[in-house]
């Protein structure tokens, strides 16, 4: 069916006119109120002229100071523009975005970060809102942010299903942030753990970084939190099969989800299932023995028996000092995997390199020359143009901070 062509409206007068004596109708200032179609070639969405004026309005930048005061005051709009400086690539951004993480550094690192991770519809968005809601009723605030690689190829953030957590988002003690989409994942993970620190240094005392179930994404999350939980269901028969062991063997603890009506007995003997195999494997957090459970996500059984557990292991990792040293070893890694990130940009954006590398990857290619010496004969023409380099701008890879 045709769609009926809908005329462009008018152009209205604008707030702000000239202090003329005679005044005309037809001012340089005058705002299009927008298009009349289709918006972001999304189907079926209308741009109103009300959005289109309303994007178009540039906020104005905030000051350094401006960031650091209202992040330390806990107002959330700052927040919200504060996790959207960190996650612009532009250089004066993420100059300005590290001024701003180095002054809240002191008021960050008080929270507990657990890490939320399931196969796609074991339920992690359900148990999240159930999760959420039942420890704000306990008194704290509540941040859930998502590392999600995935979504530039899905199309949609594993956060854009904010339906399932609409009691959660809509509360004054909670903070839902979807992860930046797209980049690679080191990227991703950075800009989740600047995050992190500015969600920390707002006063949310409880993160949870979701992420799907699926590629490298849980071992990059489980190199940011203290807690690392698995969602998993009562599929059919062996339980193991739907899973990688070594998620498994990365977790704290492992939650059987769906464990109501029929699906009961199902997720019991899962439950058993897991508690064997866990048996066999070694565990994760030293002193540590990982914990399975039921639970349901809908009903909100098995929510209060997993957060007394998350206790129980804050307390026992920090009396044996586990704690604290895997935060140091988390700090440690960050760093290394950011210097790494810059050495390989430096590399492959070396001009001498750029120019070589199709030649001698050919010969690799082509079984003509072995990779172990067609690496080290890249090294060497690397080190001799570095050596030529006396301008030392001519390194400028992007830094990726
Ligand atoms: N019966 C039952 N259904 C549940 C439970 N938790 C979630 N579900 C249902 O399972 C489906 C998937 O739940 P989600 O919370 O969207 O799952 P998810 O893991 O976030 O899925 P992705 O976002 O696709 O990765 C929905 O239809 C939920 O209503 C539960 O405890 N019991
Ligand atoms: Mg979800």
């Amino acid at each position: 069916m045709k769609s009926k062509k809908k005329k462009n409206p008018k152009p209205t007068k604008p707030e702000w006119i000239p202090a003329a004596k005679k005044r005309s109708t037809d001012f340089a200032t005058l705002v299009q109120p927008g298009v009349v179609g289709r918006h972001d070639g999304i189907p079926g969405q209308m741009a109103s002229a009300k959005t289109s004026v309303a994007t178009i309005k540039k906020m104005p930048a905030l000051k350094t100071e401006d960031f650091i005061a209202g992040i330390h005051a806990g107002d959330r709009t700052i927040l919200a523009r504060a996790i959207t400086l960190i996650e612009s690539n532009a250089e004066a951004h993420q100059k300005q975005a590290q001024s701003v993480l180095t002054a809240l550094m002191p008021l960050s690192g008080n929270a507990i970060r657990i890490g939320i991770t399931g196969v796609p519809g074991a339920g992690k968005s359900t148990f999240i809102e159930a999760f959420g809601l039942y420890l704000i009723g306990r008194g704290h605030r509540v941040a859930v942010l998502a590392v999600d690689p995935s979504s530039a190829i899905t199309g949609g953030s594993i956060l854009g299903d904010k339906t399932r957590m609409e009691k959660l988002a809509g509360h004054p003690d909670s903070f839902i942030r979807p992860c930046p989409s797209g980049g690679a994942l080191g990227g991703v993970a950075r800009k989740t753990r600047e995050t992190m620190l500015v969600c920390e240094a707002a006063g949310f005392d409880i993160i949870l970084v979701e992420t799907v179930g699926v590629g490298q994404s849980e071992i990059s999350v489980r190199s940011m939190v203290d807690f690392f939980l698995l969602i998993q269901i009562a599929g059919g028969g062996d339980e193991l099969q739907g899973i990688k062991k070594g998620v498994m063997e990365i977790s704290d603890a492992i939650i059987v989800n769906k464990a109501d009506g029929e699906n009961r007995t199902k997720a019991e003997a899962a439950k058993q299932e897991y508690a064997t195999a866990l048996h066999y494997t070694t565990p994760h957090t030293r002193g540590w023995q990982p914990h399975v459970f039921t639970c349901s996500a809908i009903s909100g059984a098995g929510i209060p028996e997993l957060w007394q557990v998350i206790e129980k292991f804050i307390r026992i990792t920090k009396e044996n000092k586990v704690f604290a040293e895997r935060r140091r070893n988390q700090a440690r890694q960050w760093m290394h995997a950011m210097i790494e990130e810059y050495l390989h940009s430096v590399f492959f954006k070396n001009t001498g390199i750029q120019q070589v590398l199709p030649q001698i990857e050919n010969a690799v290619l082509s079984g003509k020359m072995p990779p172990t010496i067609a690496a080290q004969k890249l090294a060497e023409i690397f080190e001799e143009n570095i050596k030529q380099l006396t301008d030392k701008n001519s390194l400028s890879a992007s830094k990726p901070w």
